[in-house]
């Protein structure tokens, strides 16, 4: 009876941890988060329908080390911009994510960048090291999709 409980308490033990990093096939887990990197070109608004159809959004970035995995990843698919989930559509200079809606903490802008004017809608820039660059929202570029394991709340 004793190791019929120590044999169900490490399989429900191992199931958990299967659970926590659960993404669907046409994504990467990273830290808890899952991370699909589209083949699909698109505007801003197509490439964040694209993700919600996944059952994602475009990407939240929140710390450098997420931002590190995203570009790095970024760079190894497409030497092209991809697109993220920040833009500043609604008020000039104030950069909100899409999942959200929380004013950006952690950036990481390139060089002269953001440019502001007709330039609302954030991407990793490949001709700048895949820093942070606002691009016109109509471009068409990749998408970096992020969503939460399945089987899991989103918490907020
Ligand atoms: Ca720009």
């Amino acid at each position: 009876m004793y190791w019929m409980i120590v044999f169900i308490l490490i399989c429900s033990d191992s199931l958990k941890a299967v659970a926590s990093t659960n993404c669907r096939d046409d994504y990467t887990s990273f830290r808890g988060s899952c991370y699909h990197f589209g083949h699909v070109q698109g505007t801003y608004t197509e490439s964040e329908h694209y993700c919600r159809q996944r059952g994602g959004h475009l990407a939240h970035i929140m710390t450098s080390l997420e931002n590190d995995f995203v570009k790095n990843h970024a760079r190894e698919m497409q030497p092209h911009h991809w697109w993220i989930g920040l833009n500043d559509q609604v008020v000039e200079g104030h950069f909100i994510w899409d999942d959200d809606d929380t004013e950006a903490t952690f950036t990481d802008w390139g060089t002269n960048q953001p440019q502001g004017g007709a330039e609302d809608c954030v991407a990793l820039d490949y001709l700048d090291g895949f820093m942070w660059g606002d691009f016109p929202c109509t471009m068409q570029l990749f998408p970096v999709c992020k969503a939460q394991p399945e089987g899991e709340e989103i918490i907020g």
